[in-house]
């Protein structure tokens, strides 16, 4: 019995060209030879506010991708010379299966971390970050913590009776018995849309929180730097997630839950490359609607910025330039200076 539309017999309408920054797209996973791999998990169970379509996430993410090339002026660092980096497409998601498709992302990424490439994921709404940290610890072996930016803590048992939406990510990972909750951080939480129950299970479970207040009064940097020491201690694999609603919605606006009052560009570009700048275990970026989107792509191409730093944070933790970003091209001094 043929499945109906099956994926052979029909245009695909989501990922796979163009491949992000225009690397090269590997279908097979099996054939993947590679440092770092972008992978599309094009999938919304639910949506709690208004329909919006995080499945057009990483179609529009690599549109905008496009934009950029290797060589980042920041860091003085060409991250696809550092770095063998492919795309390996989108996961073929169930529709409305939670439970499915969270297996084929959590699958295909054990495949992945066996060729020894660590992924980079695109969604999505939030719920596939359970499936990406199961599959990051399953292939560590050991502890894993997070790093995660977002204005909700998503630690709800179950939304509708279902335990993997987009509601409760944080508790199913809390549920691992690799990710001590001790080891989560998360940035940028605020206002009234995180639910009553959900402060008091943070505080019994041990997850840092740092509301935005917090970055607004010591900055991101050092909140950043924090929240990578909570993470990794002991030499715990680290997952960086980033909710892309953490960010103000002045400057990401294409998303389901907006809410004011977050970080601004510069604060998670400069959050990402703090959180992650020993490089990880796996990277995701969640929650871009590109139907509440400006037309010029302001949320999709943040997203893809955000993947690039993440690449660059890898590239300079291989080649021992941690945070080269901070002087590369500094005025130089008066004995510097040509006559
Ligand atoms: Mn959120």
């Amino acid at each position: 019995m043929r499945e109906a539309l099956q994926a052979a017999d029909v245009p695909r309408m989501f990922g796979d060209v163009p491949p992000f920054m225009a690397v090269e797209h590997v279908a097979d996973v099996g054939q993947v030879e590679a440092d770092a791999v972008l992978i599309g998990m094009p999938y919304d169970g639910i949506a709690t506010f208004r329909g919006g379509a995080t499945r057009r996430g990483p179609h529009e993410i690599r549109k905008f991708s496009l934009l950029f090339g290797g060589y980042n002026l920041d860091w003085d660092l060409d991250v696809l010379d550092a770095l063998r980096v492919v795309d390996v497409g989108d996961i073929d998601v169930v529709p409305g299966d939670n439970a499915a498709s969270h297996a084929r992302l959590r699958d295909r990424l054990e495949r992945l971390q066996e060729r020894g490439a660590v992924p980079l994921i695109m969604g999505g709404d939030h719920g596939i970050t359970f499936p990406a940290v199961e599959a990051v610890a399953a292939h560590c072996g050991g502890p894993v913590g997070l790093v995660v930016f977002d204005t909700h803590l998503d630690l709800s048992e179950s939304f509708g009776g279902d335990r993997l939406t987009r509601a409760s990510p944080l508790l199913r990972i809390c549920e691992l018995g690799a990710v001590d909750p001790r080891r989560i951080a998360v940035i940028g939480v605020r206002g009234p849309r995180n639910l009553p129950e959900w402060t008091p299970l943070q505080r019994e479970l041990g997850i840092t929180v740092f509301p935005m207040e917090q970055v607004e009064r010591r900055g991101i940097e050092s909140v950043a730097s924090e929240a990578r020491e909570i993470a990794s201690a002991d030499g715990a694999a680290l997952y960086v997630s980033v909710d892309i609603d953490s960010i103000d919605p002045a400057f990401a606006p294409g998303t389901n839950s907006p809410e004011p009052g977050g970080l601004t560009s510069r604060e998670i570009i400069r959050g990402v490359r703090i959180a992650a700048r020993d490089g990880f275990a796996g990277f995701d970026v969640v929650e871009v609607s590109p139907d509440f989107d400006t037309a010029s792509g302001t949320t999709s191409v943040l997203a893809a910025r955000l993947l690039v730093e993440a690449l660059a944070c890898l590239a300079s933790a291989r080649t021992g330039r941690q945070e080269s970003w901070r002087n590369s091209h500094s005025t130089p001094g008066p004995t510097e200076r040509r006559p």
